[in-house]
C-alpha cells in the first residue's frame, strides 16, 4: 500500500521549487557564519556584466536602475555611458556609475560610486541579490556597508535601505534614511558612515533569496547633486540548529502577512578623509 504523507509531498515540492531557484544567479552563500565581503578595491567603473573582470561589477549580484541610459536587469551586460563612467579620484559631474577612490593617492580605497543628476538615480536604486546556498534554514542575517558622501553640491540627496524576499515587495529598514546636507562643504572630503544590522524574524530556506536595495532620490535644494558611494558591503548567514527546512512558500507567506523585520541597527560616523 502506497502511503505518502503530507510532509513528504511538501518536502518533494519544496525540493522542486528549490531546484528552480538554483537557476537564479546572485551572491550564493554556501558557508554559514562567514562574512561575504565586497570591498570594490579592484573596481574601476568599466561596466556591469555577468562575467565581470576584476574592474567590473557582476550583474548577477548587482542591479542598477534609474539611469537615463536604461534600466538594468540581473544578468545583463552594460559597458558604456552611464554604466561605465570610469575611475575618479576627484569630483565629477556627469551622471552615472563610477569607481570613487575615497582613500588617498598613496593608499587608495576604491568604492562603488554614484553621481546622481536630474535623470540619473533620481530616483534610482542599487539592488543586491543574495541566495541561501547552504542546506540549512537561515534565520540570522547580518548585513552591513559603509556609506560615503561627498557633499560638494547645493542639493541634498536621500538614501534609503530596503529589503525584500521576492524582488517585488520591499520593506524599509527601520534604521531610517540617510540625508546628505544641502549646503555644500567640500572641505570635508568624503564623509563615511559605517552601518550594520541583524535582520531577525526572517527565515530563508535553502535556495531562497533576499534582496538588499539602496534607493536614491532627491532631497531638498536646487542645483546639482552630491556624490555617493558604497563600500565594504558584507552579508553573513547563520542558522539555528533547531530549525528544520520547511516548504519554500511558508517564508514567502510569512513575509506577505507583514511580519515585520526586526533587527538591531546601528551606525557610526567614523571618519572624514580629504578628497584625494
Ligand atoms: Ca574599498
Ligand atoms: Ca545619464
Ligand atoms: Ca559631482
Ligand atoms: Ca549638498
Amino acid at each position: 500500500m502506497l502511503r505518502v504523507s503530507f510532509f513528504r509531498v511538501s518536502f518533494l515540492l519544496s525540493l522542486f521549487i528549490l531546484g528552480c531557484n538554483h537557476a537564479i544567479a546572485g551572491l550564493v552563500i554556501n558557508d554559514l557564519d562567514r562574512n561575504y565581503l565586497f570591498d570594490f578595491n579592484t573596481f574601476r567603473g568599466v561596466g556591469v556584466t555577468q562575467d565581470p573582470s576584476s574592474t567590473q561589477i557582476d550583474s548577477d549580484v548587482w542591479r542598477f536602475t534609474g539611469l537615463s541610459d536604461g534600466t538594468g536587469e540581473f544578468g545583463g551586460s552594460y559597458l558604456t555611458g552611464d554604466w561605465a563612467r570610469g575611475a575618479a579620484v576627484s569630483a565629477v559631474s556627469t551622471g552615472g556609475i563610477y569607481a570613487f577612490n575615497h582613500g588617498s593617492m598613496e593608499e587608495p580605497d576604491w568604492s562603488l560610486g554614484f553621481q546622481p543628476t536630474a535623470n540619473d538615480f533620481n530616483p534610482g536604486a542599487l539592488t543586491m541579490r543574495v541566495i541561501n546556498g547552504t542546506q540549512s534554514v537561515v534565520d540570522r542575517i547580518s548585513f552591513g556597508f559603509d556609506l560615503l558622501i561627498r557633499n560638494n553640491a547645493t542639493r541634498s540627496s536621500v538614501i534609503s535601505l530596503q529589503y525584500g524576499l521576492d524582488d517585488l515587495v520591499y520593506r524599509e529598514s527601520d534604521h531610517g534614511d540617510w540625508f546628505t546636507d544641502e549646503a555644500p562643504n567640500e572641505n570635508l572630503g568624503w564623509e563615511e558612515y559605517v552601518h550594520q544590522e541583524s535582520v531577525l524574524a526572517t527565515m530563508l530556506s535553502p535556495g531562497d533569496s533576499i534582496y538588499f536595495r539602496w534607493f536614491f532620490r532627491d532631497g531638498v535644494g536646487q542645483g546639482s547633486r552630491d556624490e555617493l558611494s558604497i563600500d565594504n558591503v558584507f552579508v553573513n548567514f547563520g542558522a539555528s540548529s533547531a530549525v528544520v527546512p520547511e516548504p519554500h512558500f511558508c517564508c514567502w507567506l510569512l513575509f506577505m502577512l507583514a511580519i515585520p523585520f526586526r533587527y538591531r541597527a546601528g551606525y557610526l560616523k567614523v571618519s572624514k578623509s580629504s578628497t584625494s
